[in-house]
C-alpha cells in the first residue's frame, strides 16, 4: 500500500570492519603531522592556533567517520526502529575534546600534540562553541543525544543549522550589549553537508480541493518554495561503536527563484530575491522561556519540521511497504511545542501525498508523536493568530480545523455539554482573536506527554493540563531531566575525574549508578582532603578565567557562590542581589566579624526585547563595582558577572562552584540542569522546593542540602489570601534598607532614579515572584552555609555525599526511561 514498489535494497556492502581503514591506525603524532600539510597546507612553522585546532579535528574526525558510516549501515540493513528527536534548539558546545573522549582516544590526542609542542586545552580553545539553543532546553537536546548514542539507541536528532547561534555578550559600561555570533566564519569540521537529501518545503499560496476518483484531494498550489540542504553531525557514543547522526537543515533558495523578474529581464532583482528563503535560517531567536510571536519563527518550525518530516518517510517508503508498521519503526519526539506542526504535517504527508484515508493516518500519527513540556511559564506558550497561519500554511490550518473537530467531537461525547470545557481545550482559542494553540495540537497528537521534573509533572496534570488530563486519562506523564556525565563530570572536571577513578575506578563515565561506590570516602580524612585539593584548583583555574574576562581579583579560598542560568524574573537573580548588599552592609556596619569570605558569581544572558532583565544585569554590575571597590570590604566580598555565559564556560564554571544558586520561586522553574550539574562538580546547594531541586533534595538527603523558602502550596496560598509586599518591607529592617539603597540611588549615584523599575515591580507591582515573602528565609540559609563553610571538614563530607547521589541525574538515566517507556525502542549495537 505504499505507492512505490518497494525496493528491496540489498545493503550495498556492509562498511569495512574498522581496522580496515588505515588513517584510524596512523600514530596520532603522524596523523596530525599528515593533516597539517595534506587537510591544512602548512609547515609546522607556519602553523597558527587555529590550525592546530582544525589539524586535531581532522585527526579525530578520522576515527569516528568509519563507525559513523558503520551505525547508519547497520540501521539500515536491520530496518531498526528509529527515535527522532525534534528541536529547534541542540546546545552542543565545543566537539574536539568530547569527541576524543566519547571515542577513547583524548589520552592520545593530548599526548600526540605535546610530541609536536602543542597543548590540547589551549588547542581546543580555538573551536567557536556550537550555540544553537538558548539555555536549558537546547542543552537537554545536546545531552540527550549524546546519551542515545552511548546507550546505543538508534536515533536521529533534527534542528536547524543556525548560520548565527545564541549571540555573544558583552559587558559595556554594565550593561549587556548583543553580538552577532558567526561561528561559521572559518571551515566547520564537525559536519558534513548531504546535497542528495535536500527536500522542499513550501509556504503560501492556496488550496485547491479537487473532486477525484479517490475522493476530493487538497492540492497546495501558487505556493513559495525554499529548499532544505542537511548538514549532518557526528554524535560519538561513549564507550561503544555507535556514531549516531544529527541531521541539520540549511535554508537555501530554490534555482527557479524568481522567475519573473529574471524573465523581465531584472537579473538583479531575482538574485536579491533569494535572500528571503535564505534567512529562514538565519538566527537562533534568543528567546528563552519566552515566545517571539513572529512569522520568520513559524517559518523556522514549519522549515524544519517539513524536511525532517519527508525525510523520515522516505526512509521508511525506502524500506518498508505496510504503513501500518510505520509506528513500528518510527517514533518522534517533540521537544516543546517548537516543532508541533509536526503533527499537522505528517497529517499532510500521509493524506495529500501518500494518498492514506484520514482516520487511518490519524491513527499512525498518535502512535508515533510523544511532547515533552519544559515549562508552566504563560508567556512561553506558543499561540499564533489563525490569520497569519493560515496565510503562511493554508492547507496546515484546514487540517488543524479537522483534527479539532474530531477532537471536540469526541469531548462532547465524554463530558456532554460542557460548553466552558470545549472552549478551554479547543486547539483554536477564541478568547484572544482566534489563535491556534500549540500545546493543545501537540497533547491532542501525542500518545504521551511528559514534564521534566516530579513537581513540575504533577503541576501539569493539575494546573495547565487539567483539563485534558481528565480527557485523556494516563497520557500524562514524568520523565526528569539529566545530564552527560561524560561532558559534565569528565570533560568539565578531569581533576575530580581523576580522583574519583583512583578509588573506584572507571566505569562510572557510562554507569553513574557506579559514583556510589564513592560514598565510604566521605568518613576518610585522606579523600577529603585530596577532594578540597580538587576544588581548590577548580576554583584557581575560574579565579584565573575571572581575572581574565573581568580584571577582577578574587581569592581561591573564599566561598564561590554561584548562579548562572539565563536572567529572569522568575529565577531570582535579584533575590540574590539583595542578599549581597545585605552582606554588605553587615560588613560596613561591622555586624559581621565571623564572616565567610565570599565570591558572588553571576553568569546569564538576558532575552534583547526584556529590559527588566537587563536591568538585573545592570544592577549586579553597579553593584558589583562599589562592592569590589570598597576599601572597607577588602577580601571579604567581592561580586563577578561573569560575561558570555555559555557551554564552554559552563565547563569551568561548575567545577569551581562551593555554593549552587538555585532560588526560583516554587512552582516556577520545570526542572533546571544547572542544578544537576553544580552537586555532580561538588557544590552544595541552597535552593527553594521547586522544579528537580524536590529531587535532588530526596537523592542527598535534606540534611545536605539548604532548602528554603515557601512551597508550591505556600506560594498559591499566599497569593490567594492577598500577597502584599510592604508588610515584608515594613516588618524586616535590613530588607527595607536594601530596597532603600536601591531605590535612591545608592548603586546609581550618576542617575538615581536607574532602579526604579526594579522598586516598582518589587513593591509597587505585587512582586509576582515573592522575593520579599522568601528574603528572611534565604538570608538564615545562607548563614547556616557561611557557618558550615568554617568547618571545612564538615563541608567536604557533605559535598562528597553530593557528588556519590547524584546518579539518578545521568541523562542515561533520563534516556532509558524515555526508550523503555515512551518510544519503545531497545538498544541496538551497530
Ligand atoms: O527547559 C529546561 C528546564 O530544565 C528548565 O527548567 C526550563 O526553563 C527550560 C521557549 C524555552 N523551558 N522552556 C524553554 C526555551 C526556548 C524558547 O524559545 C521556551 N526552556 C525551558 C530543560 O527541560
Amino acid at each position: 500500500n505504499v505507492k512505490k514498489t518497494p525496493k528491496s535494497k540489498t545493503p550495498v556492502e556492509a562498511a569495512q570492519p574498522v581496522e580496515e581503514f588505515l588513517l584510524e591506525q596512523l600514530p596520532i603524532p603522524q596523523a596530525l603531522r599528515n593533516h597539517l600539510t595534506f587537510s591544512i597546507g602548512k609547515s609546522n612553522s607556519w602553523a597558527t592556533a587555529r590550525d592546530w585546532y582544525q589539524t586535531a579535528a581532522f585527526t579525530v574526525r578520522d576515527h569516528l567517520m568509519s563507525r559513523w558510516v558503520n551505525t547508519r549501515d547497520a540501521y539500515r540493513d536491520a530496518n531498526t526502529k528509529r527515535v527522532y528527536y525534534l528541536s529547534l534548539e541542540f546546545l552542543i558546545g565545543r566537539m574536539l575534546s568530547n569527541a576524543a573522549l566519547n571515542l577513547g582516544i583524548a589520552p592520545d590526542l593530548s599526548g600526540g600534540l605535546q610530541e609536536i609542542g602543542q597543548k590540547l586545552e589551549g588547542v581546543a580553545e580555538m573551536e567557536p562553541d556550537a550555540a544553537l539553543g538558548n539555555g536549558g532546553l537546547g542543552r537537554l537536546a545536546a545531552c540527550f543525544v549524546d546519551s542515545m548514542a552511548t546507550m546505543d539507541i538508534p536515533a536521529t536528532g533534527y534542528g536547524i543549522r543556525y548560520d548565527y547561534g545564541m549571540f555573544r555578550q558583552t559587558i559595556e559600561k554594565g550593561q549587556q550589549k548583543e553580538n552577532p555570533d558567526n561561528w561559521l566564519r572559518y571551515q566547520n569540521i564537525w559536519e558534513i553537508q548531504r546535497p542528495e537529501h535536500t527536500c522542499e518545503v513550501k509556504f503560501y499560496g492556496r488550496v485547491l480541493h479537487v473532486h477525484t476518483e479517490r475522493g476530493v484531494e487538497h492540492h497546495w498550489v501558487d505556493h513559495e518554495t525554499v529548499v532544505a540542504m542537511p548538514y549532518d553531525v557526528p554524535v560519538p557514543g561513549y564507550g561503544t561503536q555507535t556514531v549516531n547522526n544529527l541531521r541539520l537543515w540549511s535554508a537555501k533558495a530554490t534555482n527557479e527563484f524568481d522567475l519573473k523578474s529574471f524573465n523581465e529581464g531584472n537579473y538583479e532583482k531575482s538574485v536579491e530575491g533569494r535572500h528571503g528563503a535564505e534567512t529562514i535560517s538565519q538566527v537562533l531567536y534568543p528567546n528563552d522561556t519566552s515566545e517571539s510571536g513572529k512569522v520568520l519563527r513559524l517559518k523556522q518550525q514549519y522549515f524544519f519540521v517539513s524536511a525532517s518530516t519527508q525525510d523520515i518517510l522516505h526512509r521508511f517508503t525506502n524500506y518498508n511497504s505496510d504503513w501500518n508498521t510505520l509506528p513500528d519503526k518510527v517514533s518522534i519526539q517533540l521537544n516543546d511545542t517548537h516543532p508541533a506542526i509536526a503533527v499537522a504535517e505528517m497529517m499532510h504527508q500521509l493524506v495529500d501525498h501518500y494518498h492514506l484515508p484520514w482516520d487511518r493516518a490519524w491513527t499512525l500519527v498518535t502512535k508515533m508523536f510523544a511532547y515533552t513540556n519544559h515549562t508552566l511559564m504563560p508567556e512561553a506558550l506558543e499561540t499564533w493568530s489563525v490569520d497569519m497561519f493560515g496565510q503562511l500554511l493554508p492547507r496546515h490550518l484546514e487540517i488543524i480545523y479537522e483534527i479539532n473537530h474530531q477532537f471536540l467531537q469526541m469531548v462532547n461525547q465524554h463530558f456532554p455539554d460542557d460548553t466552558g470545557l470545549l472552549q478551554r481545550v479547543s486547539i483554536i482559542d477564541e478568547t484572544h482573536g482566534r489563535r491556534v494553540r500549540m500545546a493543545h495540537l501537540a497533547i491532542v497528537g501525542s500518545h504521551t506527554v511528559n514534564g521534566v521534573a516530579e513537581l513540575h509533572s504533577e503541576l501539569l496534570k493539575t494546573t495547565l493540563f487539567a483539563d485534558f488530563n481528565k480527557i485523556y486519562p494516563g497520557k500524562f506523564t514524568n520523565v526528569t531531566n539529566g545530564i552527560t556525565p561524560r561532558r559534565w563530570l569528565n570533560q568539565a572536571n578531569p581533576l575530580l575525574t581523576e580522583l574519583l577513578t583512583k578509588q573506584i575506578g572507571t566505569g562510572f563515565q557510562k554507569d553513574l549508578s557506579l559514583i556510589k561506590q564513592i560514598e565510604p570516602f566521605a568518613e576518610n580524612a585522606a579523600f577529603r582532603k585530596a577532594f578540597r585539593e580538587v576544588k581548590k584548583a577548580n576554583k584557581q583555574r575560574l579565579a584565573d578565567k575571572i581575572l581574565q574576562k573581568t580584571g577582577i581579583a578574587v581569592s581561591a579560598d573564599a566561598l564561590f557562590d554561584v548562579q548562572i542560568k539565563r536572567i529572569h524574573e522568575y529565577k531570582r537573580q535579584l533575590l540574590n542581589v539583595l542578599h549581597v548588599i545585605t552582606l554588605y552592609n553587615r560588613i560596613r556596619s561591622g555586624h559581621a566579624s565571623h564572616h565567610t569570605p565570599r565570591v558572588i558569581i553571576f553568569a546569564g544572558k538576558a532575552t534583547p526585547g526584556y529590559w527588566l532583565a537587563k536591568q538585573i544585569i545592570r544592577l549586579i554590575n553597579d553593584v558589583a563595582v562599589m562592592i569590589n571597590n570598597d576599601p572597607a570590604v577588602k577580601d571579604q566580598l567581592k561580586v563577578v558577572f561573569y560575561p558570555n555565559y555559555e557551554v564552554s564556560a559552563a565547563e569551568i564554571l561548575f567545577p569551581g562552584a562551593d555554593l549552587s544558586e538555585q532560588i526560583s520561586t516554587a512552582g516556577t522553574e520545570a526542572s533546571g540542569t544547572g542544578n544537576m550539574k553544580m552537586a555532580l562538580n561538588g557544590a552544595l546547594t541552597i535552593g527553594t522546593l521547586d522544579g528537580a531541586n524536590v529531587e535532588i533534595m530526596e537523592e542527598v538527603g535534606s540534611e545536605n542540602i539548604f532548602i528554603f523558602g515557601l512551597t508550591t502550596p505556600e506560594v498559591a496560598q499566599l497569593k490567594a489570601s492577598g500577597y502584599n509586599p510592604w508588610d515584608y518591607y515594613h516588618g524586616n529592617a535590613e530588607l527595607k534598607q536594601v530596597i532603600d539603597m536601591i531605590a535612591n540611588g545608592y548603586f546609581s549615584v550618576e542617575e538615581p532614579s536607574r532602579y526604579q523599575a526594579i522598586i516598582d515591580t518589587l513593591l509597587h507591582k505585587g512582586d509576582q515572584y515573592l522575593l520579599l515573602a522568601d528574603y528572611a528565609a534565604y538570608v538564615t540559609a545562607q548563614e547556616k552555609v557561611a557557618a558550615l563553610y568554617q568547618d571545612q571538614e564538615a563541608w567536604s563530607r557533605m559535598a562528597i555525599l553530593n557528588v556519590a547521589r547524584m546518579a539518578k541525574f545521568s541523562s542515561d538515566r533520563t534516556i532509558g526511561e524515555y526508550a523503555e517507556r515512551i518510544w519503545n525502542v531497545k538498544p541496538f549495537k551497530a
